[in-house]
C-alpha cells in the first residue's frame, strides 16, 4: 500500500474557483452532474495534468466548456480521472456521474439510512460522490440543486443557506438549490434528503443577527431532539462568550441518522450526526448520554470555526482541528458542569485510551509523519492527547496571552488551509515566548514519565524536588528527546497549601521542566509537607512520587486541587491492586484504606456526590494493566479488583444502605449536573452493596428497576444485575429486551452490558444476541455495542486462555471487513496490548490477527492495522 508522508507535501496543481452539483437523488440511481471551475495554480507543477480523485466512480460523461470530451482525451478508473487537454486559462469541466446509494455500505460518500438519503466526506468520501481534487487545501464555493422524489424526500438539506426551491414541472420530483458563500474543501460537503421530522428555534447572535437553528430527526422521534437544540443555543452562545465567535449562515441544521461511521460530522451549516449523540427522553437516554449529546454537538459547532472556517491544510494537521475542538468541547462542559468531575472524567478516558495507544504497536505522535489509510488516525492521540497539548499550551503561556493568541489565530488564518505552525505561530506572537521546543509534543509520540523526589531539610527549612522525564521508544522512534511539561505543584501539610517560595516556580504554582533531568528547592518550608505535583493534571504524562499511603491520604483529605485528591486514593488502590496480582494478600490494608474513604464518603458525600463516586470508583482494568505492563494475567486482575471492592463494601457496610436510601430521586427527572451526580453516586453505591452481599443487591436492584423513573436508575440497576448469575439476572435482561424492542440505542445499551459479562458463557450469548432482530451487522452502533464492547471492555473474556476470544474478533472482522472496512479496522485496535498478555494468550492473538492478514482483498483499513499490530 502507497505511503502518504508529511515531508512530501505539495500544493495542489489546480485551483477550483467554484463548483456547481446537481444531485438527483435516487435509491440505486443517482444521478451527480458537477461543473468544476478550474485554473492552474502558479504555486503548482506548470506542466501537470489534471488528475482527480475518485472512489468506486461509475463515469457517464466529461465535458469541458460544455463540449464533450471525447474518451480519448482522458483517463478514467473508478479511482481516478487524468485529463491531459484543457485550455491553459480558467474552465468548466462538467462531470457526471452514477451513484448506487442504497448499495453504499461503507457509510463514506453518498449512502442510505433507514431510508434517508445521507454523505460522510470527511476524510475521502467525497471522491466517492464526484471526481474532485478531494485534498483539504482545495476550498472552494458550493452551489448544490438537490432533487428527488416529493414523497421519499420531502426534506432536502445542503450545506450554507436556502437559496431556492421548487417542484419540478411534470413529475412527483422536487429541488432545493444551496449555496454556501464559504470556501470549503470538499470533506466539509453534506447534503440529506429524507422524510424528517424537526425541532427548531431562532437564535440571536451577539451581533444581533437570527439564524434558524434546528435539529433534524426521523419520523416520529422528533420529542427527542429538544436537548441537542438546548444544547446547540448554548454552545452558540458560550463560544461567543468565551471565544468570541459568532455564528456565519442564515441556518444552522443538525440531522441525526441510524447508520453512521463516527460521532457526528461538521459539514459547514449542515452536521450531520450519529443519532446516538442526538436523541434522548428520560426514558431512553442516561445521564451519560445526555452528557455525551452536550459534548458532541458543542464539539462539531466549534468546529464550525476550528475546522471550517480555518481548516487543515493536508490530513497530518488533523490535530489543529480535533485537538483543539476537543479541548474547547471539554471547557464547555466544564463550564457547563462541574469543572472537576468533567477533568477527572476525561482523564479517565485519556489514560483509558490514549495511554494504551502510545504504549502499544499503533503509537503515533498527536501529528503523525506519514499513513497509509488516514481514516486510522481519528485516534486517541489526535483526539485526546491533542487536546491535552492545547490545554499544555495554555498553561506554559498564561490565559491571558492564550485567549489573545486564539483572537490572531482567528484573524490571521481565516479562510484557510492552516498547519501546526500556523497555529503555534499565533502564540509565540501573543506571549512573545519561543514554542519551538513546546512544538516537539506534536512529533514525539510516547507517554513521558516522570519521576519525582522530594527531600525536606528541616534545619535550612528548604524542600527540595528533583525531576526526571524518560519517554520509552515507539515504532519508528527509537530515542526521545525531553519535552517541555508544566508542572502545576503545591505542598501541602494538613493544615492546607504552604506559599511556594520558590524562583523557578511562576505565580500560578507552574514550574516548567523542560530537561531530562532537574531540581527545584523551596525556600521557608516551615514543616515538612506533602508534594502534589501535576495539579489538575497539567501535563499527560505518566508520574512516579515516592509517596506512602499515609501522604497519599494527606493530599486525599487536605489537597486544594480536587484531581490530586482523587489521584491520591487511585494511586492507592492500584499499588494494592497490583501487590495482589502479584499474589499478596493485602487486606489489612485494604482495610485501613477503606476505613479512610468511608470518613471521606462522609465528610463530601452530602456536598459532592458526583466527586465523591469518582473517589470511590476503583481503579479500571485497564489501568492495572498500564501499571504492571507486560506478562498480564487478566483473570488475576479481575479477581484482585473483585476482592478489592468486597472489601470496600464490607467497611463502608455502616453507610452504603442507608446513602443509598437518602439520595433516592424525588421530584421529576433533570439530566442536569447536579442530579446526574446524586444518581451515579446512588448507583454506585448500589453496585457497592452488590459486591458484598448479591442477596440484598439483587434484591435492591429488582427494586430500583421497578421505581425507576428513568433509564439512568433502570440501567444502572440492570448493571448491577449483570453480574450477579441466576434467574434474576436473566429475566431482567429478558424483560428488558422486551419491552426496548424497537429502540435500537437502548439495545445497545443492552447488547454491550451482556458482551461485558466476564463468564465463559459469554460467547454463546453473543452468538444469540447477533440472532436478536434489532441486530445488523451494517449497523456500526450494533456492532460496536457487540462486539466493540467485548473487545474493548470484556478483559478476561476477549483475552481468553483458549484463544477464542481473539477467534470471535477475527471471524467478524473478516466478514464485516467487506461490508465496513472503517468500523472494521477500529474494532480491530483492541488487539493493540496484545503483546502484554502472558504466554499462550500471545500466540492465540498472533495467530487470529495473521488469520486476517491472510485474506485475500483485505480492505487497507484492516490491513494497516493488522500490519502494524503484527510489526
Ligand atoms: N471530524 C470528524 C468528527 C469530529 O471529530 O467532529
Ligand atoms: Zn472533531
Amino acid at each position: 500500500t502507497p505511503i502518504v508522508r508529511l515531508e512530501d507535501y505539495r500544493p495542489s496543481d489546480f485551483h477550483i474557483e467554484k463548483v456547481h452539483l446537481d444531485i438527483s437523488l435516487h435509491p440505486t440511481e443517482t444521478r451527480v452532474i458537477s461543473t468544476i471551475t478550474l485554473l492552474r495554480n502558479p504555486a503548482g507543477n506548470p506542466s501537470a495534468p489534471l488528475a482527480l480523485d475518485g472512489d468506486e466512480l461509475v463515469l457517464k460523461s466529461v465535458k469541458i466548456e460544455g463540449e464533450e470530451v471525447s474518451p480519448s482525451d482522458y483517463e478514467a478508473t473508478p479511482q481516478s480521472l487524468v485529463i491531459r487537454k484543457f485550455p491553459e486559462r480558467v474552465f468548466d469541466l462538467t462531470i457526471e456521474t452514477a451513484l448506487n446509494p442504497t448499495a453504499n455500505t461503507k457509510l463514506m460518500g453518498l449512502y442510505r439510512s433507514n431510508g434517508i438519503y445521507c454523505t460522510q466526506c470527511e476524510a475521502e468520501g467525497f471522491r466517492r460522490i464526484t471526481y474532485f481534487l478531494d485534498r483539504p487545501d482545495v476550498m472552494t464555493v458550493y452551489t448544490t440543486r438537490l432533487e428527488a422524489d416529493r414523497n421519499d424526500a420531502p426534506v432536502l438539506l445542503g450545506n450554507g443557506n436556502p437559496n431556492e426551491r421548487g417542484d419540478v414541472p411534470d413529475s412527483n420530483r422536487h429541488y432545493a438549490i444551496w449555496h454556501d458563500p464559504f470556501p470549503k474543501p470538499a470533506y466539509l460537503f453534506a447534503v440529506v434528503g429524507g422524510n424528517l421530522d424537526h425541532v427548531g428555534k431562532t437564535f440571536k447572535t451577539m451581533s444581533g443577527r437570527d439564524v434558524d437553528i434546528a435539529v433534524y430527526v426521523e419520523k416520529g422521534k422528533g420529542d427527542r431532539a429538544d436537548y441537542a437544540l438546548d444544547a446547540l443555543e448554548r454552545s452558540m452562545r458560550w463560544d461567543e462568550q468565551t471565544f468570541g465567535r459568532e455564528y456565519d449562515l442564515e441556518v444552522f441544521n443538525v440531522v441525526a441518522v441510524s447508520d453512521f461511521n463516527m460521532g457526528a460530522m461538521e459539514n459547514k451549516g449542515l452536521n450531520i450526526f450519529n443519532d446516538k449523540y442526538v436523541l434522548a427522553s428520560s426514558e431512553t437516554a442516561t445521564d451519560g448520554d445526555y452528557a455525551g449529546i452536550e459534548s458532541v454537538i458543542a464539539h462539531e459547532y466549534f468546529h464550525n470555526w476550528t475546522g471550517n472556517r480555518i481548516t487543515c491544510r493536508d490530513w497530518f494537521q488533523l490535530c489543529l482541528k480535533e485537538g483543539l475542538t476537543v479541548f474547547r468541547d471539554q471547557e464547555f462542559s466544564a463550564d457547563e458542569r462541574s469543572r472537576p468531575v468533567c477533568r477527572i472524567s476525561d482523564i479517565k478516558t485519556l489514560r483509558a485510551r490514549q495511554f494504551p495507544e502510545d504504549a502499544g504497536p499503533l503509537a503515533h505522535p498527536v501529528r503523525p509523519p506519514q499513513y497509509s489509510e488516514i481514516n486510522n488516525f481519528y485516534t486517541a492521540t489526535v483526539y485526546e492527547k491533542g487536546a491535552e497539548l492545547v490545554r499544555m499550551l495554555k498553561t506554559l503561556i498564561g490565559a491571558d496571552a492564550f485567549r489573545k493568541g486564539m483572537d490572531i489565530y482567528f484573524d490571521s488564518c481565516d479562510g484557510t488551509a492552516a498547519t501546526m505552525e500556523d497555529f503555534l505561530g499565533a502564540f509565540e506572537q501573543s506571549s512573545g515566548k519561543d514554542l519551538s521546543h513546546f512544538a516537539k509534543w506534536y512529533g514525539q509520540a510516547g507517554t513521558p514519565h516522570i519521576t519525582v523526589k522530594g527531600h525536606y531539610d528541616a534545619t535550612a527549612k528548604t524542600y527540595k524536588l528533583d525531576f526526571t522525564q524518560v519517554t520509552q521508544p515507539t515504532p519508528g522512534q527509537p530515542s526521545k528527546e525531553p519535552l517541555v511539561i508544566p508542572v502545576s505543584l503545591g505542598l501541602v501539610t494538613s493544615k492546607g497549601d504552604l506559599p511556594l517560595d520558590c524562583s523557578s516556580v511562576n505565580e500560578n504554582g507552574v514550574f516548567v521542566l523542560d530537561k531530562a533531568s532537574d531540581s527545584i528547592v523551596f525556600s521557608n518550608v516551615s514543616e515538612e509537607p506533602v508534594p502534589s505535583v501535576f495539579r489538575n493534571f497539567s501535563a499527560p504524562v505518566k508520574v512516579s512520587l515516592e509517596l506512602d499511603s499515609k501522604d497519599l491520604l494527606t493530599l486525599l483529605v487536605h489537597d486544594s486541587d480536587p484531581f490530586n485528591r482523587w489521584q491520591a486514593a487511585q494511586t492507592i488502590a492500584t499499588r494494592l491492586l497490583v501487590r495482589m496480582v502479584n499474589g499478596e494478600d493485602c487486606k489489612a490494608e485494604i482495610e485501613a484504606f477503606a476505613s479512610s474513604l468511608l470518613e471521606f464518603t462522609n465528610e463530601t458525600a452530602a456536598s459532592d456526590p458526583a466527586f465523591t463516586a469518582l473517589v470511590l470508583t476503583m481503579p479500571g482494568e485497564s489501568d492495572i494493566i498500564q501499571e504492571i505492563g507486560s506478562d498480564i494475567d487478566p483473570d488475576a486482575i479481575f479477581k484482585s479488583r473483585t476482592i478489592l471492592k468486597r472489601i470496600l463494601s464490607s467497611v463502608l457496610s455502616p453507610v452504603l444502605v442507608p446513602l443509598y436510601n437518602s439520595l433516592a430521586n424525588t421530584g421529576p427527572y433533570s439530566p442536569d449536573a447536579a442530579s446526574a451526580g446524586k444518581r451515579s453516586l446512588r448507583n454506585l453505591l448500589l453496585d457497592l452493596i452488590a459486591c458484598n452481599n448479591s442477596a440484598e443487591g439483587e434484591k435492591l436492584a429488582q427494586a430500583q428497576i421497578q421505581s425507576a423513573t428513568n433509564m439512568t436508575e433502570h440501567f444502572a440497576a440492570l448493571s448491577v444485575l449483570s453480574h450477579i448469575p441466576g434467574n434474576a439476572r436473566e429475566n431482567a435482561f429478558t424483560e428488558f429486551g422486551k419491552r426496548y424492542s424497537n429502540e435500537p440505542l437502548v439495545l445497545d445499551k443492552w447488547f454491550a452490558l451482556q458482551a461485558v459479562i466476564p463468564e465463559e458463557s459469554v460467547l454463546g450469548r453473543i452468538e444469540r444476541l447477533t440472532q436478536n432482530p434489532a441486530y445488523a451487522i451494517s449497523n456500526p452502533n450494533r456492532v460496536r455495542a457487540v462486539y466493540g464492547a467485548f473487545a474493548m471492555s470484556n478483559l478476561t473474556q476477549f483475552n481468553r486462555a483458549d484463544g477464542k476470544g481473539y477467534d470471535l474478533l477475527a471471524d467478524l472482522a473478516i466478514k464485516l471487513d467487506k461490508i465496513n472496512p472503517q468500523i472494521t479496522a477500529r474494532l480491530l485496535t483492541a488487539f493493540g496490548s496484545w503483546r502484554r498478555m502472558n504466554g499462550v494468550r500471545q500466540a492465540h492473538a498472533e495467530a487470529a490477527l495473521k488469520r486476517i492478514a491472510a485474506q485475500p482483498d483485505l480492505s487497507r483499513d484492516t490491513s494497516d492495522i493488522v500490519q502494524r499490530s503484527l510489526a
